[in-house]
């Protein structure tokens, strides 16, 4: 994970809309929506980065899930950037769902692709190749976290060419980028207590994820990890939902898995995690160096080092990555091969 980052921004010496290919400053002058199109992993990529656009470039932003969108009647609107996000670039529901977009008259298309000789490249206008090699597993790891990196270099350039983005901002969001290959070393370095974690909940059928704002697709994310490589029953939900629902399902036996970053959100959260625990649900966060949250009965914390406040997605997904990796170490299955799972989903 650190060297994928790494190489997502060697070379990037400023923010630039060509990073998207030629004409993107062009388009990006002339859009005012961003619809995303995509599915699994990279739908969840997609919902972070509505957080990310929507808060520094200002521009709307709609993230649909393809294989539904491909059959909807949508409203169009005309100048809207498409952007599909796709691992292999050949996965038939977002290709079928870019070309309906295109057949409603939405012309400005860009994707963010790992395969840079993909249907995918090929279909769009635009196109931005991540840098996250070869990926053994089915499941997407390293794909998520350099389209994470990806879609918040397209969300700056989006700013920027839309007046949104200081020169001294360009300059302080570059410099976290830059941090991030090491702040990420220093969530692996936490493997041994995430193995720990992992212990208790290979012994559990069903596991619950909480998370808000842009944590909410994190905690979905590392639910779709869980469910995907261990075959335990995982949800994930905005914190703020339980109370209208999941909260029934609460009791000494669910572990709850809290993203639970310092932000604007944390007293929300915390007052969450307090309907968790008086149901009896062991709470097992992920807080921040500096965090009030502290462990007690039923409540375990590890504490991610400092970082960035916008870019702690992409360090907390990686620990959700590995909480799952370890789970499903612990029931022995095929972490690379899920059963009825496939790399790309081409029919
Ligand atoms: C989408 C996806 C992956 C998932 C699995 C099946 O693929 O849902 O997120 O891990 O491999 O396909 P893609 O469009 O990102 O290649």
């Amino acid at each position: 994970q650190p060297r994928v980052i790494g190489d997502t921004l060697d070379g990037v010496t400023g923010i630039m809309p060509e990073l998207f290919g030629d004409g993107a400053y062009n388009v990006f002058k002339q859009i005012d929506r961003v619809l995303i199109l995509a599915c699994g992993t990279s739908y969840y990529s997609g919902l972070t980065a509505k957080y990310w656009i929507e808060s520094v470039a200002k521009i709307p932003v709609n993230v649909e899930i393809a294989s539904e969108y491909r059959y909807r009647d949508s409203v169009p609107h005309p100048n809207t950037l498409v952007v599909t996000i796709s691992q292999s670039g050949e996965t038939a529901d977002t290709l079928a769902a870019l070309k309906h977009a295109r057949s409603l008259g939405m012309e400005h298309t860009l994707t963010i692709c790992n395969v840079a000789t993909s249907a995918m490249v090929r279909e769009c206008k635009l196109a931005y190749i991540t840098r996250a090699g070869v990926e053994v597993g089915v499941a997407s790891t390293k794909a998520f976290t350099t389209q994470l990196a990806a879609l918040f270099l397209l969300t700056l350039a989006l700013a920027q060419v839309n007046g949104r983005l200081s020169d001294e901002e360009e300059t302080t969001h570059l410099k976290a980028m830059r941090h991030l290959p090491v702040a990420i070393s220093s969530v692996l370095a936490l493997e041994p207590l995430i193995i720990a974690w992992a212990e208790d909940f290979a012994r559990k059928e069903n596991a619950l994820f909480l998370g808000r704002g842009m944590h909410y697709p994190i905690a979905l994310e590392g639910a779709l990890k869980l469910k995907e490589i261990s075959y335990i029953h995982a949800e994930a939900y905005p914190a703020g939902e339980l109370k209208h629902g999941p909260l029934a399902l609460v009791t000494e036996e669910m572990p709850v898995v809290t993203v639970a970053p310092n932000d604007a959100l944390i007293e929300k959260l915390k007052s969450n995690m307090q309907e968790v625990r008086a149901r009896g649900g062991q709470l097992y966060v992920f807080a921040d160096v500096d965090s009030r949250i502290t462990p007690g009965e039923g409540v375990h914390v590890i504490r991610l080092p400092e970082h960035y406040g916008l870019l702690s997605p992409i360090l907390h997904v990686v620990s959700l990555q590995l909480l799952a990796y370890h789970a499903a170490v612990a029931r022995g299955t095929d972490v690379d091969k899920p059963r009825n799972l496939a790399k790309s989903v081409t029919v």
